[in-house]
């Protein structure tokens, strides 16, 4: 029997799409495959899962093995996720970096790799640019800078994708469908402003499903973390998050220092000598205090 190893790269109606590992670089097609009797008892199949396939035909087949998820997300739920891609405009929409805190926070608490994407850097100055991109790589994160529009940043994202299984993750309007269309122009994803976006969409479903890249690897075409929610995090462990304070909290004169009031802390002593950056340390604190306000709720 011709037993094939392969990625689900959709999911609908009871059907699991699996695109097999030595499926030519340009073929769209993927195997409609459901699941043998004693596999779909055992665990539910979702987009990213790795299967191993027998080939009824040319176009179908049937799950025979489910293997073990290296990580699973729940919003959008799709298992084996290598990194997420955070896609900020520098403008149209204004970059908040209140709100790009708030998505590598997310990225860290599932333990993501993280590439952040500075997108439409045609509309503002290279100063403004550079300093947007010290925010990110102070904090110990790559920065690609790019133009989706005019594909700058083309090579660098492709290769940066290859091989992996990428969730893109940003404010409606930064330009992720436009630089995944940049990195593949045959994904043909549908892009538009703002304004266009309310008109429609409210009565298309949405289901995740994952696109083939030609170098491999795939990436969701679905925005990463659909709810911003900070879940499974503990105020006590917030600190943990924050990858720039990860080497210094243990200079701390208090053990257990949340870095928030408690005298001696190396945190704040950093963020007062520069070496760590006042908005990260400020969205920090929001997030604490919002952790805090969570548990209180949930305590009370
Ligand atoms: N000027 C400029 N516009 C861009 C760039 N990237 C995307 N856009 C435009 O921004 C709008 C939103 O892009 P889209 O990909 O739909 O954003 P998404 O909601 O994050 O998927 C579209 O009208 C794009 O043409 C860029 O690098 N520069
Ligand atoms: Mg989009
Ligand atoms: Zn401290």
């Amino acid at each position: 029997m011709n037993v094939l190893q392969g990625v689900v790269i959709a999911s609908l109606s009871g059907f699991c799409y699996v695109r097999t590992d030595d499926e030519v670089a340009d073929a769209v097609e993927s195997l409609e495959c459901k699941p043998r009797g004693k596999v779909k008892s055992a665990d539910r199949i979702i987009v990213g899962d790795r299967v191993a396939v027998t080939r009824i035909d040319e176009k179908t087949g049937i799950i025979e093995k489910i293997y073990p998820r290296k990580n699973q997300l729940l919003r959008p739920v799709i298992a084996n996720v290598d990194q997420v891609v955070i896609v900020m405009a520098i403008k149209n929409p204004d970059l908040n970096l209140y709100l790009a805190d708030r998505f590598l926070l997310q990225a860290e608490t599932q333990h993501l790799d993280v590439l952040v994407c500075l997108n439409k850097c045609d509309l503002a100055a290279p100063k403004e640019v550079k300093a947007a991109a010290r925010h990110f790589e102070a904090a110990g994160y790559r920065v690609l800078a790019t133009e989706a529009v005019h594909n700058v940043g083309q090579r660098r994202l492709r290769a940066l994708l290859a091989g992996r299984i990428s969730v893109v993750a940003g404010p409606s309007g930064a330009g992720k469908s436009a630089l995944l269309n940049m990195v593949e122009p045959g994904f043909g994803l549908r892009t538009g402003s703002i304004s266009e976006k309310i008109g429609r969409g409210k009565h298309t479903t949405r289901h995740t499903s994952l696109h083939a890249l030609k170098a491999g690897g795939f990436v969701a075409d679905t925005p990463g973390f659909t709810q911003l929610d900070i879940v499974g995090v503990s105020a006590v462990d917030l600190a943990s998050y924050f990858r720039e304070f990860a080497g210094m909290a243990d200079q701390c004169r208090f053990r257990g220092c949340v870095h928030v009031s408690e005298p001696n802390c190396a945190i704040k002593a950093a963020v007062a000598d520069g070496t760590i950056r006042s908005e990260r340390y400020e969205h920090y604190t929001h997030f604490y205090q919002e952790l805090i306000d969570q548990e209180k709720r949930r305590f009370h």
